[in-house]
């Protein structure tokens, strides 16, 4: 059975800017209060695409959100017409309508948890929102990315969609940053692979010192539950507390897997032998060969490997069979790592080409090529059935960069932040946007 396994990107937001928001987040703190540029964001993300899509990927695309979010801001007690709510604000909370103003939707990879249909015990696609409720500003993505997705994938004869997990910390969900499928091919039952970062509830697992674990093992094991998923296709795996003081707060920035290989730092993961040992057994049991590709820390370091988002890279089966990795440019400017991955090609592992993209604007915000992409395994049925308004094509490049020419500001400050013209540019682009995508209405603006 032909299966596939497709890539919707996170279309950028018009407000893309540097907040600041997400401690733990080397980059995002680094880089607050930086002038961003929504444009460059926009276009750097719909180059890769274009990019992939020519390499012969399937490649699709996930609308950004409606911000600044007026209604979280009403939530908090800002009251007036719109354009009055976001003035108070901006005059007496403006962390709070920085927050309200964030693309951060454009990382994908932490929209949901996606489980493909040969895993799962009713043969449907499953889909579960991320509540990222570790970060305020994150937090308020899931109403709006779980309609968006319905809107993707309508069919319920195919996909299953279930809304975001209770808001409280001891289910701390980011969504796919922290899974990984290994199977043998797409549409053949797989093993889902889930780090989490602590346990609400047995202090017997470490937890970081200095930065938050953000997903945490009961979030992972209802999402599992969710799903569907039986103990045979699943693996689940604590992320080492000391990577995550030093700015891996989430697992794609330690490593990445695909089809049957696991390319990931030596410090990623607590218990290594133990957890490579399960993987093995298991994909095994699937009729896969599992292959563990490691990084020594005498190679590449932990502090490089988040500089330089090794990791937060995509890998992609070629057709004959050998894999791809997508790289950020950051890669090529890193002496260590660089030298890494010309060893790394030339060697007879499944690894062979690297391609690099610039994609700045985002890694400015820590968010790499594989933060910008959610996975989605799917058989030649399913693949028919999503919304062809979001599967990217030649046309729809063209037409998204067009719409991103015309709507979208050069530069962008904090101050502007609180210019009320800009909720009204936002508002007009995605409405534009919701009829190019052919989406229907899901922004909170559109519904009233
Ligand atoms: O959640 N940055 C995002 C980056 C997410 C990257 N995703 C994955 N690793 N899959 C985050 O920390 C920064 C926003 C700001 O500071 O303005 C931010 O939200």
């Amino acid at each position: 059975m032909t299966a596939y396994e497709m890539n919707f990107d996170g279309l950028v937001g018009p407000t893309h800017n540097y907040g600041g928001l997400s401690y733990g987040n080397v980059a995002s703190q680094n880089n607050s209060q930086a002038v961003s540029s929504p444009k460059d964001a926009a276009k750097q993300g719909l180059a890769k695409m274009k990019a992939l899509m020519e390499m012969g990927f399937k490649q699709g695309v996930l609308a950004p959100q409606e911000r600044p979010d007026v209604a979280v801001l009403r939530s908090l007690g800002f009251t007036g017409s719109d354009a009055q709510v976001i003035a108070k604000a901006a005059k007496g909370a403006m962390p709070l309508l920085v927050a309200s103003c964030s693309a951060s939707s454009m990382w994908t990879a932490n929209a949901c948890t996606v489980s493909p249909s040969a895993d799962t015990a009713d043969g449907r696609v499953h889909f579960t929102a991320a509540n990222l409720n570790c970060k305020f500003h994150r937090s308020i993505e899931h109403p709006t990315t779980s309609r968006v997705l319905q809107a993707m994938f309508a069919s319920e004869k195919h996909f299953a969609h279930h809304p975001a997990l209770p808001a409280v910390s001891q289910f701390g969900d980011e969504g796919a940053a922290n899974h990984t499928r290994f199977c043998k091919g797409y549409g053949e039952p797989g093993v889902e692979f889930f780090v989490y970062g602590r346990s609400a509830f047995d202090s017997r697992y470490p937890a970081p010192q200095r930065y938050p674990a953000r997903q945490t093992l009961e979030a992972s094991q209802a999402v599992a539950r969710l799903h569907g998923l039986g103990k045979a296709g699943v693996v689940f795996a604590q992320q080492n507390p000391e990577v995550i003081d030093q700015g891996v707060f989430h697992n794609d920035v330690i490593a990445v897997g695909n089809g049957e290989v696991l390319f990931y730092h030596q410090h990623a993961f607590l218990e290594t032998d133990k957890v490579l040992a399960a993987l093995s057994d298991k994909l095994a049991r699937r009729g896969g060969n599992f292959q563990a590709v490691c990084v020594p820390a005498g190679t590449v370091s932990v502090e490089d490997a988040v500089k330089s988002y090794l990791f937060n890279s995509q890998l992609l089966t070629r057709e004959d069979g050998s894999m791809l990795l997508v790289v950020p440019e950051e890669c090529r400017n890193n002496a260590s790592v660089w030298r890494y991955l010309e060893q790394l090609t030339a060697s007879n592992g499944p690894i062979r080409e690297v391609k690099v993209f610039d994609l700045k604007q985002s890694m400015q915000n820590g968010g790499g090529p594989a933060c910008l992409r959610l996975r989605v395994a799917l058989k030649e049925q399913e693949l028919a059935a999503v919304n062809p308004g979001v599967v990217m094509s030649p046309e729809l490049h063209d037409i998204l960069v067009a719409w991103v020419d015309k709507h979208y500001r050069d530069r962008l400050s904090e101050a502007d932040l609180a210019d009320p013209q800009l909720l009204i540019e936002c508002r007009t682009a995605l409405d534009e946007l919701t009829q190019i995508l052919k989406l229907g209405s899901v922004y909170p603006f559109q519904m009233t």
